[in-house]
């Protein structure tokens, strides 16, 4: 079977690349969220591994978000469950020890603009066609504090008022603009700009790093340790609820008809 989690390990370098394979769009389902874990908790254990470079397998796209069918027409328990695995991977992520770094070679709409929003530092190939941000009201559902909370960190508060409003996605040329990512390169040279950019984080001590990324980082990541069961309970009340489920359904049905 092909793996959805692929992981190329440099062990001159301790340098973990990650790719997510599950085509056709890398929707972060309940089963990939759980293998996700499994793997970020083995690199983070792994005392040779320095550093996370996160990127796609699949041509064109970083990661579609969460999967739209783990939010629909489900009992309360894997709504439930779920979540929690989305929150977990947040966790593990915005508060990895390693130096972390996204190359985005693809689309990256909400919950895959998350996955790269927890990157030290986020490189995109520049293609015009493809988009970052976090669309969620454009779904009719609403991005929670701590997805908003991670955006404030990036781009501040005007930027993250507008695009959330909004449900904004962005160019790669409008999201370098707006500081959403640091630096676009051509497709071809995204991986060796990554590695080359990885090697400026590796040159500081490890311990001095990670200190400095988890004084900036905690409080943030605090804000959801502190509440996770009521924020688990919020999302179950809200994705349940008819009106909600409809506009999913809506945006899922417009999904198959754009290809028509
Ligand atoms: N989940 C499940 N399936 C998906 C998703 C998804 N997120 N995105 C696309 N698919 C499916 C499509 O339905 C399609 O299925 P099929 O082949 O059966 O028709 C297949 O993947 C391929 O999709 P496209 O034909 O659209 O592929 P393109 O290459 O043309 O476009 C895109 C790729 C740009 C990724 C496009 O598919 C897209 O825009 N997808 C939707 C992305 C999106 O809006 N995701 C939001 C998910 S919500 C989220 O992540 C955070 C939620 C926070 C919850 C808060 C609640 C309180």
């Amino acid at each position: 079977p092909t793996e959805s989690v692929i992981v190329e390990m440099d062990k001159a370098t301790g340098v973990a690349l990650l790719k997510l394979n599950i085509p056709p769009v890398n929707s972060l389902s309940l089963p990939l969220l759980t293998e996700l874990a499994i793997v970020l908790d083995k690199l983070e254990m792994d005392k040779h591994c320095r550093g996370l470079i996160l990127t796609s397998a699949v041509p064109n796209i970083f990661s579609a978000g969460l999967n739209l069918f783990d939010m629909m027409d489900k009992p309360n328990e894997h709504y439930s469950e779920f979540w929690r695995a989305v929150q977990e991977i947040w966790i593990k992520l915005y508060g990895s020890s390693l130096a972390n770094i996204a190359a985005i070679n693809g689309s990256s709409p909400a919950g895959g603009c998350l996955l790269a929003l927890c990157s030290d530092y986020r490189i995109m190939a520049n293609n015009p066609h493809f988009t970052i941000g976090l669309n969620e009201t454009r779904l009719g559902i609403v991005a929670p504090f701590w997805f908003k909370d991670t955006l404030l960190n990036t781009v501040g508060k005007r930027t993250t008022e507008i695009s959330l409003n909004l449900g904004a996605l962005y160019s790669p040329t409008e999201a370098l603009s707006l500081h959403l990512v640091d630096r676009l390169v051509p497709e071809t040279q995204l991986l060796s700009a990554a590695t080359e950019e990885m090697g400026r984080w590796l040159q500081v001590p490890d311990h001095a790093r990670q200190i400095t990324k988890s004084m900036i980082r905690k409080s943030t990541l605090e804000g959801l340790l502190n509440q996770r069961e009521a924020d688990i309970k919020n999302f179950v009340e809200f994705i349940s609820r008819d009106s909600i489920q409809k506009s999913l359904q809506f945006y899922a049905q417009s999904l198959q008809k754009q290809k028509q």
